[in-house]
C-alpha cells in the first residue's frame, strides 16, 4: 500500500501500518490496485442493461452520442441511479421483512426465544393498521400487526399505511405528485422494469419513480424494521458505552457481530455473557467472551445494551488484523469478501449466518429465528473452542485506543430529555430553534470510502456545523465515526458546540451529537422531524424546517435511497462524492436545482466537508429567513444570512 492515505483515526493508522508489515491486503491496497478507475462508471455514462452493450457514451470526444438502442446520457445516467435506489431500498426493507418475520413467530411460537419487550409501541403500531387491541393478548396482537406489516411489502393497490404518518402537506404533495409508495416489493419491481431496456426514456419520469421507491424504503421498510425491533428488542434510552478497536482484550475470547439484522446479534449478546459460556471459557483459558460490534450490527446492539462498538465499515477487516478475535460472525450488508483472505492470515473463524449471504469456502451456520438461542450458543462455543489456536500471541496487537459515548436515543427520547418526565413534549426543542438558541439541526450519516481521508469528513463536518449551534443526529458508520473522536459525550458541546448548543447541552445533560442508531434508523429522523411539525411553531412542512442532512464519506447503494427519501421528504441533502451522473447535465440540474420545486429538497455534492458544513448552515438560514424565526441569539462562527 502506498502511503499516501491518511487517517484520521490513529487505531485506524496503527493497524493498517501492521497490515502492512505483515503483508496483509486490505481494502486500502485493492482501492490502490484499482486506479485509475473507470470514468465511464464513474460520469454514470455506462450501459449494461441489454446486451447488445454495454454501450459507453463519449462525453468530450466525437464518440457515440448514445447507445445501440438510441438511449441517451440522461436517461443512461437515471437509470443506473434508479437501479442503486433500488437495490438500497431493497436492502433496508429486506431487513425490515426479516423484522416482521421474528414477530411473527414470537407471536406464533410458543418456545420463540424472542419476546415483545415493548408492549405499548407494538399496541400502537396495531393501533395504525387499524388492529383492536382490547381484550386480545399480547401474543395474538403480535400476529396480526405482523401479518398487517407484512401487507406494506406485497400490497398491489392503494398507499402504504406507514407513509400516511408523515406531515399531512407531505403526503398531499407525494399524492399531487403521483409518487406516494403503494408497497415496497411494488415499487422496486416497477423500478427495475421501468429500467430496463426500451421502457422509460424520461430522466424525470424515471427519477419520479425512483423518489416512489425511496419512499417506499425511509417512510416504510426501513422504518417498519426500526419501529418493529424497538418492539421485540426494546426502545432504546440513553445509555454509556466505549468505542474504538481497542475495546478488544488479549484475555478473553473476542467475537465480533458484524453486518445489519439485530435478531441474531441481540441473542449472541445475552448468550456470551451468560455463566455458562464464562465458565467454558475459562476451562480454555480465558476470562470470559468479550463482544464487539462492527458497522449497524454494533449500533443495533449499542443502541440497545451498551455493547462495545469496535468500528465502522473500514475498520472490519482491521479487527481480524489484531490477531485477538476467536470468531467474526456476519449477516447481511457490509460485509467485505475481502475478509475471508484477512481471516485466512489469522486464525479467526469467519462464519456466515444468513441464506442470503454465503462466502465461498467459509463456515456456514444458518440462523434460524425459532432456535436463537441454540444457534447463537453454537457460534459461541465455536470462538471459545478457538481460543487456543491465536497464531503468533506475542504478534497479536490490540491499540489502546477507545472512547467514551452516550449513545440510544430515539424519536420517543426527544419528547423526554427536553421536556421532562412528567411533561413529555417536543415544545422546548421547538422553542430553542424558534428563540435562536439553536440555529437549526441536521442529520449527519453514512458510510466510510476509501476514496476520502479515513473519518475526516464526518468529524470535521460535524464540528463545523455544532459549532454554529446546530444539532447534529448521526446514525450509521457515521454515528461510530462521531463516537471514536469524542463527539457523543456531553462534554464535546463545551469544547466544540457554539453557545446556544452548549446552553442546551448543559441544561439537559446531553452530547450535541445524538447517536439514533443504524443506517435503517435514519426513519427515527424523519419522525422526529414529523414531531418537530407536529408540535407547531416552525411550518406545515418538513421542507419548512432550518435543518439539513449529509453524507461526507457515501459509498452504498443504502445510501443513495437514503439520500433520496430525505430530498423527497424535503430535505436539503449534501454528499461528498457526486452520485454518478455528472456526464449528464440535465440530471444534474435536475437533482440539483429543478427537484426542489416539486418536493422541497435538492441534492448537492461538495467534497470539502468544511465547505458543506457551510452549505447546510447557509440552507438552515435561509430556511430560518422564511419562517421569519427570531435573529439567533449568539453571536455565529458563521455569520448569519440578512
Ligand atoms: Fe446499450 Fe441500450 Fe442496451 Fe444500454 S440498453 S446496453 S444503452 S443498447
Ligand atoms: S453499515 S451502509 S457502511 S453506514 Fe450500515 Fe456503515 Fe454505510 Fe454500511
Amino acid at each position: 500500500m502506498e502511503d499516501r492515505f491518511a487517517f484520521a483515526d490513529e487505531a485506524t493508522r496503527e493497524l493498517v501500518d501492521k497490515a502492512k508489515k505483515e503483508n496483509v491486503r486490505i481494502v486500502w491496497d485493492r482501492y490502490d490496485a484499482m486506479q485509475p478507475q473507470c470514468g465511464f462508471g464513474e460520469l454514470g455514462l455506462c450501459c449494461k442493461n441489454c446486451s447488445m452493450g454495454p454501450c459507453r457514451i463519449d462525453p468530450f470526444g466525437n464518440g457515440p452520442k448514445e447507445g445501440i438502442c438510441g438511449a441517451n446520457v440522461d436517461t443512461i445516467a437515471a437509470r443506473n441511479i434508479a437501479r442503486m435506489i433500488a437495490a438500497g431500498a431493497s436492502a433496508h426493507s429486506d431487513h425490515g421483512r426479516d423484522i416482521v418475520h421474528t414477530l411473527l413467530l414470537a407471536g406464533e411460537s410458543e418456545k420463540s426465544d424472542y419476546t415483545i419487550k415493548d408492549e405499548g409501541k407494538l399496541k400502537a403500531f396495531a393501533k395504525l393498521y387499524g388492529i383492536k387491541t382490547n381484550g386480545k393478548s399480547i401474543k395474538e396482537i403480535a400476529v396480526e400487526t405482523a401479518k398487517a406489516a407484512f401487507e406494506e411489502f406485497g400490497r398491489q393497490q392503494g398507499e402504504m399505511v406507514m407513509a400516511t404518518t408523515a406531515p399531512p402537506k407531505r403526503v398531499a404533495l407525494w399524492r399531487t405528485l403521483g409518487i406516494m409508495p403503494r408497497a415496497v416489493d411494488r415499487e422496486v419491481v416497477e423500478m427495475m422494469h421501468r429500467t430496463h431496456i426500451g421502457v422509460d426514456t424520461d430522466y424525470k419520469n424515471i427519477m419520479k419513480h425512483a423518489m416512489r421507491t425511496a419512499l417506499a424504503d425511509g417512510w416504510g421498510g426501513s422504518m417498519i424494521a426500526t419501529e418493529l425491533s424497538d418492539v421485540l428488542f426494546g426502545l432504546p434510552s440513553p445509555l454509556r458505552s466505549v468505542a474504538n478497536l481497542g475495546i478488544f482484550d488479549m484475555d478473553y475470547v473476542n467475537v465480533v457481530v458484524h453486518g445489519h439484522e439485530p435478531t441474531l446479534s441481540e441473542i449472541i449478546a445475552y448468550v456470551a455473557t451468560s455463566d455458562e459460556m464464562t465458565e467454558k471459557a475459562k476451562k480454555k483459558g480465558a476470562k470470559g467472551v468479550n463482544i464487539g460490534g462492527i458497522c449497524c450490527t454494533a449500533n443495533e446492539i449499542l443502541m440497545r445494551h451498551g455493547i462495545p462498538v469496535a468500528g465502522n465499515f473500514l475498520q472490519q477487516e482491521l479487527a481480524i488484523l489484531t490477531g485477538v478475535i476467536e470468531l467474526m460472525v456476519v449477516d447481511v450488508q457490509c460485509i467485505m469478501p475481502g475478509l475471508t483472505g484477512v481471516a485466512g492470515c489469522y486464525h479467526t473463524k469467519l462464519v456466515t449466518t444468513s441464506p442470503k449471504a454465503k462466502f465461498p469456502g467459509v463456515e456456514h451456520i444458518e440462523f434460524h429465528e425459532d432456535k436463537a438461542v441454540e444457534i447463537a450458543k453454537r457460534i459461541i462455543e465455536e470462538a471459545i473452542d478457538n481460543f487456543p489456536n491465536r497464531r503468533n500471541p506475542e504478534g497479536a496487537y490490540i491499540p489502546e485506543h477507545t472512547e467514551r459515548l452516550i449513545a440510544g436515543f430515539s424519536a420517543e427520547s426527544v419528547y423526554h430529555f427536553l421536556g421532562g418526565k412528567y411533561r413529555a413534549t417536543y415544545r422546548p426543542l421547538n422553542d430553542a430553534i424558534i428563540q435562536g438558541r439553536l440555529r437549526g439541526a441536521a442529520g449527519v450519516v453514512g458510510c466510510n470510502n476509501p476514496n476520502t481521508e479515513y473519518e475526516k469528513g464526518h468529524i470535521e463536518m460535524v464540528k463545523e456545523l455544532i459549532k454554529n449551534d446546530v444539532l447534529v443526529v448521526t446514525t450509521g458508520c457515521d454515528a461510530i465515526s462521531c463516537a471514536k473522536h469524542g463527539l457523543l459525550k456531553p462534554e464535546a458541546a463545551f469544547k466544540y458546540a457554539g453557545k446556544g448548543l452548549q446552553e442546551i447541552c448543559r441544561a439537559v445533560g446531553i452530547p450535541p451529537v445524538l447517536h439514533v442508531g443504524s443506517c435503517v434508523d435514519n426513519s427515527r429522523i424523519l419522525r422526529v422531524l414529523t414531531n418537530i411539525i407536529t408540535e407547531g411553531g416552525l411550518g406545515e412542512d418538513i421542507s419548512d424546517l432550518p435543518i439539513a442532512g449529509a453524507a461526507p464519506e457515501w459509498m452504498s447503494e443504502k445510501a443513495v435511497s437514503i439520500g433520496m427519501y430525505f430530498v423527497a421528504s424535503g430535505v436539503y441533502t449534501v454528499i461528498n462524492k457526486p452520485l454518478p451522473m455528472m456526464g449528464s447535465k440535465n440530471l444534474y440540474k435536475y437533482l440539483t436545482e429543478e427537484i426542489e420545486q416539486e418536493v422541497g429538497g435538492k441534492w448537492a455534492f461538495e467534497e470539502d466537508p468544511v465547505k458543506a458544513a457551510h452549505m447546510m448552515i447557509r440552507h438552515i438560514d435561509k430556511k430560518r429567513k422564511a419562517l421569519k424565526l427570531k435573529p439567533l441569539m449568539y453571536e455565529q462562527a458563521l455569520a448569519p444570512v440578512d
